[in-house]
């Protein structure tokens, strides 16, 4: 039986009801991860992108304090205007913003649970939260990780930034038992870049490949998702340098300014976009339409075979 606060759409419905493959889209990075219109730009191709490559788009967010599973264009375009006007949501915003009939952009932590409520198995993003740096005195860690501990969703991204510090995340992340994978490399993606002298746990080459981990993991009845991190196509990665320049300079604006919790990844999400004249904007929309390509086909393996 469905969730009483769930409303799927009828397209979402429908490719569940019949066992197609649906992929699962944030909408934290479309009212909080880029400017508008950039950002229902980016949303709605990405949706196209899913179905291109053969599944059924579902974008979650929470409007009027109802967790939607597929989203329309006027509810994307309403998300976006909004931009940071509506709530950053994540796990513990949930209870508040559905008792009150709020909205709320979702979090990669509040999009996993979502998904995994309607029964939707792969996700794409940009980039997961993780452990900040400093998080030895902040505590600043992502609800991301504890969610990726706890709830069957296998989240393909594009690594982490470095605003994060990015061993600890792994660390994390070893310690909860979450697979990290690298699509075709044995190195952490970086998001803007395709290295980061990170080791991945395993690298893996095929949608096939992913889809059959995965599949393993579900049978063993081990809980928690999987992470895949696929690096930015190579004509459209950064220079290291000036990416991690200009992160060096909005993480120190964001101690200057004493920016603190949910508003951390916001800030410096901005600020490293302006620091860099808008170009890491563009690669920005190139990594997520690459993610949004491999979660289809991954999710079309796991609903077509086996
Ligand atoms: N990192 C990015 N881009 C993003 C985010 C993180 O490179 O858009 C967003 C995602 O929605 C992620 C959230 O789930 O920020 C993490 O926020 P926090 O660090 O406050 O948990
Ligand atoms: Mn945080």
């Amino acid at each position: 039986m469905m969730n009483r606060h769930l409303d799927l759409s009828p397209e979402v419905a429908e490719a569940l009801r019949a066992g197609k493959p649906v992929v699962a889209l944030e909408s934290t990075i479309i009212s909080h991860g880029m400017p508008y219109p950039q950002n229902v730009e980016t949303a709605l191709k990405v949706e196209g992108t899913v179905r291109e490559n053969g599944a059924v788009p579902a974008t979650i967010a929470v409007i009027g304090g109802r967790l939607k599973a597929g989203l329309t264009p006027e509810e994307i375009e309403y998300l976006g205007k909004k931009g940071r006007g509506v709530a950053k949501a994540s796990r513990r915003d949930l209870p508040v913003l559905v008792a009150q009939g709020r909205d709320g952009a979702t979090t990669v932590a509040t999009t996993m649970i979502i998904a995994a409520m309607a029964g939707i198995k792969v996700f794409a993003t940009g980039g997961v939260g993780g452990v900040h740096r400093g998080a030895e005195t902040t505590m600043d860690i992502s609800a991301d990780l504890e969610e990726l501990a706890q709830t069957p969703v296998m989240v393909i991204c594009a690594g982490a930034k470095s605003i994060l510090d990015l061993g600890l995340t792994l660390e994390y992340l070893e310690t909860k038992g979450v697979p990290v994978i690298g699509y075709g490399t044995e190195e952490l993606p970086a998001f803007y870049t395709r290295r980061s002298g990170f080791k991945v746990d395993y690298r893996l080459d095929t949608p096939e490949e992913l889809a059959a981990a995965f599949r393993a993991k579900m049978e063993m009845g081990l809980k928690g998702g999987m992470l895949v991190t696929n690096p930015i196509p190579e004509e459209y990665s950064m220079d290291p340098d000036r990416i991690n320049a200009a992160i060096d300079e909005a993480v120190a604006e964001a101690k200057a300014q004493g920016i603190q919790g949910k508003e951390t990844t916001p800030f410096l999400l901005a600020r490293i976009k302006d620091l860099t004249g808008g170009d890491s904007l563009a690669s920005n929309i190139q990594l997520v339409l690459n993610n949004a390509r491999l979660a289809a086909r991954t999710a079309a393996l796991l609903a077509y075979s086996g």
